[in-house]
């Protein structure tokens, strides 16, 4: 079933997925500071306020020191910091130059950091913290290395607004549904559909500010919060962390009319004995993981706002959101985006999807490609779900081995592979158990050759994965589930044991 993507759209407004024929989307973003370029856009808390036009000034500034170096349209730059105004800002004259911007998680060890330099090949990497530009230079010396300042000799101005709607913005590596990390390749057009679809449909407006304490690194903060801000000339207040406590002081301090999280977010603030001060802002967006009905309902009890749940991800930027008009329906995922075609294929129920927002493919990966995409061109997203009668989708689980924690993904593969090097560990399998604060937490079931306790494994673990891949749990079994086939029978790993078949 397919279903069509109209009840987004306020009476009288049509979607145009080109965005009146904006060639990328630095062209998209900078009509603002024409139109009004002492309007405040991005703050943060070291440098203030900076306004729209400053942001085109200083990125302009920084665009020519990137040219100067010798860096030109095509060219892969890993960018990986905390937020701040100075990374928005490289990020834009990058983008502005027509480089290709490989956001990377700060967390990310030196091995997993290293599969990214190699694969994408960036010729430089914004880096914001010395130890991390050290280990870039260790694991290719001839990547120039950068602070997000941008800290070179200023060059000419270069011609700028380059890339063609055609051209990549984002590489973004991702499993995608398995295997080694891939780098999904996000056009220009794809984002600027994906923006102007949200601008609709949240009625987004240039008076709107958004509390943004989401990671740049990820595309819930940037490719939602960043580019939803900079496309519709609103403006955002920059977290380097989120705490709740920031983020209540913040509605009153920045009159702020927006907040989108993740549920673990939502989760801290539901508890917050101050949670009623969220009633003040027009629209808080739950995305990125589920968000359970019975945390919704807290939410609406603690606070009065009814949380707004979307569905996306890397490849395809934003599918399905509750309507901002209509039933916000908790446990559900809501309508398609406009422009987005959803259906629901196959015996296993996989969500398959198609739209202008929707990536055509990973970055040099040609098998991954013909897998990933069906013959009249959906993509798999290797979620299960389901169509109800009035059109809204239902999220039931997933076909992919993945583990999504308080928002960042766990590949259970990746960890099995680190912890099988681990001398004490005959066998592991990885699962996802239950958690109210991350949704899933990362448990380790192992035959153990000898004793082995959690923090004993973890400390061994160290920089191997990123912290947040570490298992919170360690199980001792005398030996996994397996099928005829030899495969680990994942379900009947649960509450710290090896539950019988069923049946
Ligand atoms: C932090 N820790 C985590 C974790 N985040 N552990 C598991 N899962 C996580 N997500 C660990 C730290 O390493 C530390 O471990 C311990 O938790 C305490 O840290 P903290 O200070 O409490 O954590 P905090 O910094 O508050 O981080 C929590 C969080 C963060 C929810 C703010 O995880 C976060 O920013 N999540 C958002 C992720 C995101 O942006 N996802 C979007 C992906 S895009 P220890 O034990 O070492 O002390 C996508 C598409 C879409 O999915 O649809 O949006
Ligand atoms: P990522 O690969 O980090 O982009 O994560 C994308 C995955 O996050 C999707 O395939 C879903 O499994 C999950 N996801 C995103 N939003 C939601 C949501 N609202 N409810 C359930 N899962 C979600």
């Amino acid at each position: 079933m397919s279903i069509p993507a109209q009840t987004h759209l306020a009476p009288g407004e049509r979607f145009d997925p080109t965005v009146g024929g904006a060639p990328n989307l630095t062209s998209a973003w900078m009509r603002h500071a024409r139109t009004g370029p002492d309007v405040p856009q991005i703050h943060d808390p070291k440098q203030g306020w900076l306004s729209r036009g400053e942001l085109a000034q200083r990125t302009a500034i920084r665009a020519g020191r990137l040219a100067r170096l010798g860096l030109a349209r095509g060219d892969r730059v890993l960018v990986s910091a905390e937020s701040s105004s100075e990374l928005v800002l490289a990020y834009v004259a990058c983008l502005r130059l027509g480089l290709v911007v490989v956001p990377t998680n700060t967390a990310y060890g030196p091995r997993e950091l290293a599969h990214v330099l190699r694969d994408a090949e960036p010729a430089a990497a914004i880096v914001d913290d010395p130890a991390r530009r050290a280990l870039v230079a260790e694991l290719a010396p001839a990547v120039y290395r950068l602070t997000p300042a941008l800290d070179l000799p200023d060059g000419p101005t270069p011609a700028l607004e380059l890339a063609t709607p055609d051209d990549a913005a984002l590489l973004c590596y991702t499993s995608g549904t398995t295997g080694a990390p891939k780098g999904a390749v996000l056009r220009h057009r794809h984002a600027l559909a994906s923006a102007e679809a949200l601008r609709l449909a949240w009625r987004w407006s240039a008076a709107d500010r958004l509390l943004l304490a989401l990671p740049l690194f990820h595309m819930h903060g940037l490719g939602v919060g960043l580019h939803g801000t900079l496309h519709c000339g609103a403006s955002a207040v920059l977290f380097e962390a989120f705490r709740p406590d920031a983020i209540l002081d913040g509605i009153g301090n920045h009159a702020a009319t927006l907040f989108f999280g993740v549920p673990t977010m939502y989760h801290r603030l539901a508890t917050h004995p101050e949670a009623r001060r969220l009633s003040a802002l027009r629209l808080c967006v739950s995305g990125s993981a589920p968000l359970p009905a019975s945390l919704h309902a807290e939410l609406l009890a603690a606070s009065g706002q009814v949380v707004l749940e979307r569905y996306g991800m890397t490849e395809t930027l934003m599918l399905v959101s509750n309507p901002y008009a209509g039933e916000r329906r908790a446990g559900s995922v809501g309508l398609p985006l406009p422009g987005v075609e959803v259906r629901v294929a196959g015996e296993r129920r996989e969500i398959e999807v198609r739209g202008p927002n929707v990536f055509d493919g990973y970055w040099r990966r040609p098998e991954a490609n013909a897998e990933a995409f069906t013959p009249d061109c959906f993509f798999r997203t290797g979620d299960l779900g389901r169509i109800d009668a009035d059109g809204y989708v239902t999220l039931d689980g997933r076909a992919k081995e993945l583990i999504i924690s308080g928002g960042f993904n766990v590949y259970p593969r990746e960890v099995e592979d680190v912890l099988r090097g681990h001398p004490a560990i005959e066998d592991v399998a990885i699962v996802g158990e239950p958690s109210p604060e991350w949704g899933e937490r990362v448990a380790a079931y192992a035959v153990l050759k000898d004793g082995l306790e959690l923090a004993a494994l973890r400390g061994w673990v160290g920089d191997r994965l990123a912290p947040f891949k570490h298992p919170r749990a360690l199980y001792g079994v005398e030996a996994l589930p397996r099928n005829a086939l030899g495969k680990v029978q994942k379900h009947r790993l649960a509450a710290g044991r090896v539950l019988p078949e069923p049946g």
